[in-house]
């Protein structure tokens, strides 16, 4: 380990030495933990890093970025649909998709590295309950998806098939997650096909351009953003793992939608048959102010367009025939080739811009209280996932059922959206539906009839409560054999121990 005079040196050098201000006071623990940290973060990159968090905060509040009159709504040839393309070819798609899947071709991608604020738990999304019958966390429900896949890809075509499960998890979430899985033994996944790694963590700057200490131990550090993907791919060797695994295609998703469907055969063989390198799922807003980056064409090239940089006239102009022009919502599902990813992690990742967001970041004073700050003191910076699609040779997008597909869990239950109540309903609801298509029939505790509701209320739960193990169906499929004809008293789970 580096000693304290070489640390000071270093720092002096980026021009950040007040991180060790409070040397002198620090035990000889202390002081080892953070000569450890400081000793990873290189000179040249750290003063780059704080100048250019300062510049950009300088440049966001005297004209925030907005690129409205650099958009376009793009080619409505980049865009399949599951709602406008006939039943026949989506088959087709998702027969190539499992074609893919059962040669051991097709992986997933968790991004998992994020400290979910908003919705202000202490622990990983991606381990929260939502309240469902069963008790099942996001994880589990996760892991059962990618097993019923791997089983009707194999069943398909008489293989025995992998997908594996790549999470992305960041200094905050990596051990917790890890127990996690080991606590629930993989969810029943070998656990050889979860691979765990780790994104890189930034310093927080004040607005002065000094990084923040939050503890005088402990310099304010963040993930660097979910486009941090492509650095941590390269640094961990992900891609070599990919590579003697023989993946050819990767489904990157985000954590907190409860209705993913990972690895989704229909998505996947839409892709491939495009021959795209990239694509991105999308639904149609729900509304103009809705807080979803919107995919379209900067400059004439594909990009997405995070809510805070499209200004409210232009996230509310409509086409002659009354729809919204910005209206492909991005959902965090994106499909990319190996090969794509290589260049990107290998080549082209220094050209992914910063994105710039202005925090309330705990710190430590001049006079080492700790402050909790009541307004905005920090700058993070951050790289967006999708700000590679700009570099891809054949960028294709699906349009897909919000209702089947998005339900994300972002807000605690005060807020009156994307909250764990949402997500419940989303699912439940979903379920409810798969069960009278499978001709179910439902009754309450004292035997009589509920009466069926085709429509979805999404402040109300549906009339009937029903949980189908993903381990049973993964989007409705199969469930004639449990459920058809059959009387379900509410609250109903359907899970492997029933059958
Ligand atoms: C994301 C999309 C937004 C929209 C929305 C839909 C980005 C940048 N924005 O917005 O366009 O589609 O989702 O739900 O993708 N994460 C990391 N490391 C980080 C930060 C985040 O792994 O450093 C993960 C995080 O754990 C989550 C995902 O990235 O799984 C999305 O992050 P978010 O919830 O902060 O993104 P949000 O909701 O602002």
């Amino acid at each position: 380990m580096q000693c304290e005079a070489e640390v000071r040196r270093r720092l002096q050098e980026a021009g950040q030495e007040q991180l060790l201000r409070f040397w002198a006071e620090l035990s000889a623990g202390q002081r080892e933990s953070l000569l450890e940290e400081l000793q990873l973060l290189e000179p040249g990159e750290l003063r780059e890093h704080c100048r250019r968090a300062q510049e950009a905060y300088r440049e966001e509040s005297s004209a925030p970025q907005r690129l409205d009159h650099r958009m376009s709504p793009g080619h409505p040839d980049y865009m399949g649909s599951v709602r406008r393309s006939p039943p026949e070819q989506l088959q087709t798609w998702e027969e190539e998709g499992f074609r893919q899947i059962s040669q051991d071709r097709v992986a997933v991608l968790l991004l998992a590295g994020g400290q979910g604020t908003r919705l202000g738990v202490t622990y990983p999304k991606g381990m929260y309950n939502v309240g469902l019958p069963s008790g099942k966390t996001l994880y589990q429900i996760q892991a059962e998806r990618i097993r019923r896949l791997q089983h009707l890809a194999g069943e398909k075509y008489s293989t025995r098939c992998t997908v594996p499960w790549y999470i992305m998890t960041s200094e905050f979430t990596l051990n917790p997650t890890q127990k996690f899985f080991e606590a629930h033994d993989f969810f029943g996944i070998d656990r050889a096909d979860v691979v765990m790694f780790e994104q890189r963590m930034l310093p927080a700057v004040g607005f002065d351009g000094k990084a923040i200490l939050e503890r005088k131990d402990k310099v304010a550090m963040a993930p660097d953003g979910n486009g941090g993907l492509y650095r941590a791919l390269a640094d961990n060797r992900i891609l070599e793992d990919m590579e003697a695994r023989g993946i050819a295609y990767i489904h990157v998703y985000c954590v907190d939608n409860i209705l993913v469907k990972m690895a989704d055969p229909t998505f996947v063989g839409f892709c491939v048959s495009k021959g795209a390198d990239c694509g991105a799922k999308v639904v149609e807003k729900s509304y103009p102010s809705e807080p979803v980056g919107v995919v379209c064409q900067v400059d004439g090239v594909y990009q997405v367009v995070e809510y805070s940089e499209i200004s409210p006239e232009t996230a509310e102009r409509h086409n002659p025939d009354g729809s919204l022009t910005y209206n492909a919502g991005n959902i965090c599902n994106h499909f990319f080739t190996l090969d794509f990813l290589k260049i990107m992690a290998r080549t082209l990742e220094p050209r992914l811009g910063y994105h710039v967001a202005i925090k309330k970041v705990p710190y430590v004073d001049a006079e080492g209280n700790l402050v909790k700050p009541v307004r905005p003191n920090g700058i993070k910076m951050e790289k967006f996932v999708f700000d590679v699609f700009q570099f891809a040779q054949n960028f294709v997008a699906f349009e897909v059922v919000r209702e089947e597909e998005f339900s994300p869990l972002k807000n605690a239950d005060t807020a009156d959206k994307d909250t764990p109540s949402t997500s419940r309903r989303a699912l439940l609801w979903q379920h409810y539906r798969w069960a009278l298509r499978a001709g179910a029939r439902f009754t309450d505790a004292s035997g009589c009839a509920i009466a069926e509701v085709s429509s979805v209320p999404e402040a109300e739960d549906p009339p009937a409560v029903c949980e189908i193990s993903p381990l049973i169906s993964y989007f409705g499929e199969g469930l004639d054999v449990h459920l058809n004809n059959r009387d379900l008293t509410s609250p109903f789970i359907l899970d492997i121990q029933g059958v």
